[in-house]
């Protein structure tokens, strides 16, 4: 059974009385090819949703853990089946290409494969008394109701952190995808669905913006969402946390980066070119573990810049279903916001390593280029030598094909350039000097460090997230991720038959 077949022309909630319009979801490789014709909910469609989510979670956190781990299990392998043609959706949706998106695929394969294990395990502790003849235990409990919203970059892999151990912990989910990707949102849904994870347990909800918000701080207010899980921007990550904050809570927050790689004099240049290339311009830099600066020492920075350009000439880009480095930008919003910062670069800076700051199909077509410049949003890579720690690029987010380099004579100067901008999501060094390494380890304050590799390319299995303008420090994936969607519960059982009071009657030896 192919996931396109299950998608119908028109997706979304068929009663409309509430409705936020219509979406159309469109592929970014040819604009004219309509992926899928979205209905939205209005504000009233998350609340909805987390009502029934509600009262479904009752019933679903009195299944068994590891019961609920095998219904994870059998998603995963429903998935697997399903590879090829999630990830051909995943291209034509987001202009992803294949060989990314099946990697991309193989995440939720792989997180649901982990979270079978903890299924049966979700341990609690035992812990000793300070009085006789008494027992403290300690319970993971589900949340309750965890509202999952979360952008269109990685359309499934990124919601599989989310709803796959916010489910397994017995939570219901009202997950918000973001609607250019939302036709492979309903597709990974219906595979959830199938599995076996209740209707009412796995809640797909489209809205724009501002009805999510509208609907969310309905759904705090009334009580029926108990866990916000958001990746997205900084600036609507800062709403979100504020919304949560009035509520008192917590929100898991997975933001933006403007992560630095550290290109030290003794690297491989060689491997840094290469991992540069694919945590730069890889999936068109619209990951949020992209590299944003390049930090390369004063001795190799000549050199390292000539290869990377060199690289980044003769570089496949286009057609994102054929073998390239990167395809299209996201969607309409993105390619808008990207031509911002292009405006603001080509103010301010020489450009290299591309044929002119702009549009493909603006001037001379790149050798690598393959794809139709007139239909799709596609952007050149940009290289700019000559960054300074004051310039806008080397301090903002940009979410496009475009890297600047800074250099740097001492690691000292090297971390705090790192740090410079106030994120602290991901960071790498390449080096062949282990001490260098671990101090670098020591000094940057990322979430996440990498050692001669991308920036980019977390596992199923390590805590992933950042702190800053990156996160409030929550993590996803791994069992750390289990702290966001059960709280603790601790038991205190006296069968001394009398009333042992806790600080007042301590044992003595
Ligand atoms: C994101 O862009 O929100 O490790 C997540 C990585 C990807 C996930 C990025 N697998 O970079």
């Amino acid at each position: 059974m192919s996931v396109q077949s299950t998608l119908s022309s028109v997706i979304g909630p068929a009663d409309t009385a509430d409705g936020g319009g219509e979406y159309l979801s469109r592929n970014p490789a040819n604009l004219d090819d309509v992926v899928a014709r979205v209905r939205l909910g209005g504000p009233g469609a998350l609340p909805a949703a987390a009502e029934r989510a509600q009262r479904a979670q009752r019933e679903w956190a009195q299944v068994p853990a590891p019961v609920r781990g095998r219904v994870i299990a059998g998603m995963g392998r429903l998935v697997e089946a399903n590879k090829e043609s999630l990830a051909r959706l995943v291209t034509r949706e987001i202009g992803k290409p294949y060989t990314e998106a099946l990697g991309e695929v193989q995440e939720i394969i792989d997180t649901c494969d982990f979270f079978l294990g903890e299924g049966r395990r979700l341990y609690g502790q035992t812990v000793p008394s300070e009085m006789p003849d008494k027992q403290l235990f300690t319970f993971r409990v589900p949340v309750g109701v965890a509202a999952v919203i979360t952008a269109g970059n990685f359309p499934v892999a990124v919601p599989s952190w989310y709803m796959v151990p916010a489910l397994l912990c017995g939570n219901a989910v009202v997950w918000k995808p973001a609607e250019y990707a939302a036709a492979t949102a309903r597709a990974l849904s219906e595979l959830a669905w199938r599995a076996g994870v209740p209707r009412g347990v796995l809640n797909l909800v489209y809205a724009d913006g501002e009805d999510t918000f509208a609907g969310l701080d309905a759904a705090l207010s009334a009580g029926t969402v108990h866990k916000v899980g958001f990746t997205g921007s900084s600036a609507v990550g800062a709403r979100v946390g504020e919304l949560c904050g009035r509520h008192l809570q917590s929100p898991c927050l997975e933001l933006g980066g403007k992560n630095p790689m550290v290109v030290a004099p003794d690297a491989d240049l060689d491997l840094a070119v290469e991992g540069a290339l694919f945590s730069g311009w890889g999936t068109a830099g619209q990951r949020c573990t992209s590299l944003g600066n390049l930090i390369v020492h004063r001795d190799v920075h000549g050199e390292f810049v000539r290869r990377l350009d060199d690289a980044l000439r003769s570089a496949a880009i286009g057609d994102p279903t054929g073998d390239v480095l990167y395809g299209p930008l996201l969607d309409q919003k993105f390619a808008d916001n990207f031509e911002s910062i292009l405006d603001t670069v080509a103010a301010h800076h020489t450009a290299l390593g591309s044929d002119g700051v702009g549009r493909i199909g603006d001037s001379a077509p790149r050798k690598g280029f393959q794809g139709d410049p007139s239909t799709g949003l596609y952007y050149h890579p940009v290289l700019l030598d000559g960054v300074r720690p004051d310039d806008h690029v080397f301090r903002q987010e940009t979410f496009g094909p475009i890297v600047g380099v800074t250099t740097y004579e001492t690691l000292d100067e090297a971390i705090e350039l790192g740090n410079a901008p106030g994120y602290g999501l991901s960071a790498a060094i390449y080096t062949t000097d282990p001490a260098t390494a671990f101090r670098f380890r020591q000094g940057i304050g990322a979430g996440m460090v990498s050692v001669n590799n991308s920036t980019s390319g977390a596992e199923a299995h390590l805590p992933f997230g950042g702190n800053g303008r990156s996160g409030n420090g929550s993590r996803q994936s791994g069992i750390w991720v289990l702290d966001q969607f059960t709280r603790w519960q601790s038991l205190n059982w006296d069968f001394s038959g009398k009333l042992q009071k806790a600080q007042m009657d301590v044992a003595t030896v």
